[in-house]
């Protein structure tokens, strides 16, 4: 079954793909060469991430001029162009009830307007980017042998913060070490497999910042593309040796050197879907390190295939494929860190765990949701669990997962069953988290309409799920006056003792954002961090939990 929207004007509309460039459909509105310059700008910054640059849809839906596709036998066809400029308009404005967020106060109604008559155009592609490309952008700034360690900084409780650059705090003082520009619009942080050097995925740029310098500093840089997800080699022997970058565009990943960044090799991910249909545009969705073996597991997103990439021979680079379920986009490790489950986000029916240990596909979780990101916990009644909340439903899902332990074989009939559903207030549910030694399993709903759910943060008791979560008003507790937009409550992330809580607490640009701190025993407030500097807080990686991965 095809699910890829087809090019209204076939074979023409094809060749000026090929030869990349836009062609203007003829019903589409008029638009000057200025104001195509300006929407393409827009459309990359900030649509491009959910529908695709090609538009033909992942976690938003295909924004092509026409598309046609087979659902259970039927054939159904739509498109920007049947949309027309007046309810792409209302779209972009005030959103949909299926997840598409409200634009109208983020843009102008003149940008409104620009990006509604411009999704009715042939999508413009972006050039490619070579190994050479990245060889030319590429900046040792520091070399290796000139790197020592010239601080005391406690490195293992030190959070990188996501703001519109890279943040570094110290989380013994609770204090900014450092704001460094890491290039615009920076995803994730991860860390070396040292916990030394830190690497912040950005717009283009990938950055390595040493923490062993009397301040953070920038040792290398490359351009690799729009990039979500890196990690480095963390097996036995190969600590720090290669990192990985995987791209939105190109649809590609590439393998570095893990101190310097010299850029290695660069392997494209377009190829056919597990439907067995080809697609253009297949990005690179989230990557991990194997603590077990020499591996990447790399789950590319449009295709549902997920690759395991062996880098001790880089130059005879061996992958195995397994095919899952489309729209793969990030997950989580269990307690033994060898089954990765990756949420298939607009497939809707399945999540899919990976053994990394025989290189198979485990199990295809059915929980009818859109799933959001995994953590695990040991249940008191089903044993070593997953745990996933949804952006579409009101529940976050625990599934059991296998153990070599033999202390949880009773919990054997379990494995791959959803076991629990613990009911939230409501859907827009982005990160769970909680910690080996915490009692405490915290959600957030910050795309969730309603003001109340969106700035807390729930709490749930692991002694007895089956209590109702303690909800915290993040926003209010963070003493900042209400603000016209909602103040949403962001990613808790513990610190490495696993005694405290992060929560980001941002609205717009303009207004001061917060990041409000929870004893995790208790629930009490312990400390609120208003600096001017915080604005648009978002992820916070704990070095010690991220190089670990706890959570
Ligand atoms: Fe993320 C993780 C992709 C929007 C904050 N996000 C990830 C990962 C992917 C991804 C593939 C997994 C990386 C990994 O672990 O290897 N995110 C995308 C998108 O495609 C999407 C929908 C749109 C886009 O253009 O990027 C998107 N993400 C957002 C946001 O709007 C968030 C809330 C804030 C932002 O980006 O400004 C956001 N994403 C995060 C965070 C993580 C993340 C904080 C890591 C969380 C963790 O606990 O590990």
């Amino acid at each position: 079954m095809s699910t890829i929207g087809k090019p209204v004007i076939g074979l023409f509309a094809g060749m000026s793909n090929l030869l990349g460039m836009a062609v203007a459909h003829a019903a589409a509105p008029d638009m000057t060469a200025e104001e195509k310059e300006a929407a393409k700008k827009i459309y990359f910054e900030r649509c491009a991430g959910c529908h695709g640059v090609l538009r033909k849809g992942a976690t938003g839906k295909n924004l092509e001029p026409h598309w046609e596709k087979t659902e259970d036998g039927k054939k159904i066809e739509g498109g920007t162009l049947k949309l027309g400029t007046k309810r792409l308009e209302n779209i972009i404005a005030f959103g949909t009830e299926g997840g598409m967020v409200n634009y109208d106060d983020i843009l102008t109604a003149e940008e409104i307007n620009l990006m509604a008559r411009y999704i009715q155009h042939t999508p413009d592609i972006p050039p490619e980017f070579s190994l050479q490309d990245m060889k030319d952008s590429w900046n040792l700034i520091v070399p290796v042998e000139r790197r020592r360690q010239m601080n005391k900084v406690n490195l293992e409780n030190v959070f990188a913060i996501t703001l519109r650059d890279a943040q570094l705090w110290d989380g013994d003082t609770h204090e900014i070490w450092k704001i460094l520009d890491t290039g615009y619009a920076v995803h994730i942080s991860r860390l070396s497999a040292s916990g030394r050097m830190s690497t912040p995925s950005a717009g283009w740029l990938t950055t390595i910042i040493d923490m062993w310098y009397p301040e953070p500093t920038t040792v290398a840089t490359v351009r690799l593309g729009p990039i979500r997800s890196v990690d480095v080699s963390k097996f036995k022997g190969y600590e720090d040796k290669y990192l990985i970058g995987g791209t939105y565009w190109p649809p590609q990943y590439s393998i570095m050197d893990g101190e310097t960044l010299e850029p290695m090799k660069v392997v494209s991910t377009r190829g056919q879907t597990v439907d067995g249909d080809y697609h253009p545009e297949p990005r690179v969705a989230s990557i991990v390190a194997s603590h077990i073996k020499p591996e990447w597991v790399v789950n590319v997103k449009e295709t549902g295939q997920i690759m395991l990439v062996d880098y001790t021979d880089i130059k005879n680079l061996k992958t195995t494929t397994i095919e899952s379920a489309k729209f793969l986009h990030d997950g989580g490790w269990d307690a033994s860190h060898r089954y990765f489950m990756v949420a298939a986000n607009a497939s809707n029916k399945a999540a899919p765990a990976v053994d990394t240990k025989t290189g198979k596909l485990a199990a295809l979780i059915d929980t009818a949701k859109i799933r959001t990101r995994t953590r695990n916990f040991v249940h008191p009644q089903f044993g070593p669990v997953w745990s996933t909340g949804h952006l579409g439903d009101d529940v976050v899902s625990l599934i059991s997962t296998p153990s070599d332990e033999s202390k949880y074989a009773k919990y054997k009939e379990h494995n791959w069953k959803v076991v629990q559903e613990l009911k939230m207030p409501g859907a827009g549910n982005l990160f769970v988290k909680t910690h080996p030694k915490s009692k405490h399993f915290w959600a957030d709903a910050p795309m969730n309409p309603e003001r109340e759910v969106a700035e807390s943060v729930y709490v749930f008791d692991m002694n007895d799920l089956s209590k109702a979560p303690t909800q915290l008003n993040v926003a209010k507790d963070s003493g900042l006056p209400e603000s016209k937009a909602i103040r949403g409550a962001v990613q808790p992330e513990y610190n490495k003792a696993g005694d405290e809580v992060w929560i980001s607490s941002g609205a717009g640009k303009t207004d001061q954002s917060a990041i409000v701190i929870y004893d995790d025993k208790t629930l009490k407030l312990k400390r609120v961090i208003t600096d001017p500097a915080v604005v648009t807080p978002t992820g916070k990686f704990n070095v010690f939990n991220t190089m670990n991965d706890v959570y």
